[in-house]
């Protein structure tokens, strides 16, 4: 059997069809998992923000008819007419792929989503996304449905001095294998974590699904940690007996690479917990910084034990001359 490549069978993809046509090469997967990476995308572009010094506050609300908020007071995606596309910065951001990290004044991602896939993959797999952005006195919206715009970029005037970005989107159940409820455990663990990767980042995080609550009020948890990891460290302890109230942390920076690490032993833990992220994105296979760290512990830790036993040694054998002397 032959195959022949013509013409018809190549595809020329364009904009976001592929990503409906493979979701799982661009969120892993399309079950739960995937269906919360959606959430981690949109924060992570707040994260982002936040990262760059602009934003102090991040909002998520899992909304009742099942689609989620994030709301954030950075500076607001641009609006402006994008040179190459020919549309505004924000419509190219929303539904070219990979556009993300290519606008405004050098805007290198840091925090790392799903796979660095940006926020356009997010509205292929969304049944809508509702775009706000308050800049320049005027409030932005742009309202899309799986990934095409369906609205045009509307500005009115607002007073008052707000910048900031509310992206909300439903996922696509055509898309998702799995019901596309959000957990809130899952949720609120990343985001906790979130807030303590980045010390100083305020999380709101706010569950308005009364019916699955079971209860009247919404469900509220605020995560903000001035201390970041040092209180990660005292977090993940605190049942725990500690060798050492204070809690060692060290940084550092080298070749534009920053390090942060904070360290606790505890005298009733029976094996090392080790904690590596790289990004905001934790490493479970371990990696070159883990084991840079442990190297440097052992190394540390042996050369202080050798010296104390040596000066041990050296008491004792004093002692002995001395009690030999006597
Ligand atoms: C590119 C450039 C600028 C801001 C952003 C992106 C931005 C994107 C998102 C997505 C969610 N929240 C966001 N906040 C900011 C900077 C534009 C400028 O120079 O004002």
């Amino acid at each position: 059997m032959t195959t022949n490549y013509g013409a018809d069978q190549i595809q020329v993809l364009e904009g976001l069809e592929p990503v409906r046509k493979r979701p799982g090469m661009y969120i892993g997967s399309t079950g739960p998992r995937g269906l919360h990476h959606l959430v981690y995308e949109v924060v992570d572009n707040s994260v982002d923000e936040a990262l760059a010094g602009y934003c102090k506050h991040i909002q998520v609300s899992l909304n009742a008819d099942g689609s989620v908020t994030v709301t954030d007071d950075g500076r607001g995606i641009p609006t402006g007419i994008h040179s190459r596309t020919g549309k505004s910065a924000l419509e190219t951001v929303m539904t070219v792929l990979h556009a993300g990290g290519k606008f405004g004044d050098g805007g290198y991602k840091v925090s790392g989503g799903l796979h660095g896939v940006g926020i356009s993959v997010v509205n292929a797999l969304s049944e809508y996304v509702e775009v706000t952005v308050w800049r320049e006195k005027k409030i932005h919206k742009q309202r899309f449905e799986r990934g095409i715009p369906v609205t045009e970029l509307v500005a009115e005037p607002h007073s008052g001095d707000r910048t900031g970005t509310s992206i909300t989107f439903l996922p696509d159940a055509q898309i998702f294998i799995t019901d596309t409820q959000f957990d809130y455990a899952t949720l609120s663990n990343r985001l906790r974590e979130l807030a303590y990767l980045n010390a100083g980042v305020q999380i709101t995080f706010t569950d308005y699904r009364l019916d699955l609550l079971k209860s009247n009020e919404p469900r509220i948890e605020t995560y903000h940690y001035a201390g970041g990891i040092r209180e990660y460290i005292e977090y993940m302890n605190k049942d725990k007996q500690p060798l050492h109230e204070e809690i060692i942390f060290m940084q550092g920076e080298s070749k534009n690479v920053q390090v942060e690490v904070a360290l606790q032993w505890c005298v009733d833990a029976y094996t090392d917990n080790l904690l590596g992220f790289a990004n905001n994105i934790r490493t479970i296979d371990g990696g070159t910084h883990l084991d840079g760290l442990k190297a440097v512990l052992t190394r540390t830790m042996n050369s202080i034990a050798r010296k104390r036993k040596k000066s041990k040694r050296a008491t004792t054998t004093s002692q002995a001359k001395i009690s030999a002397k006597v």
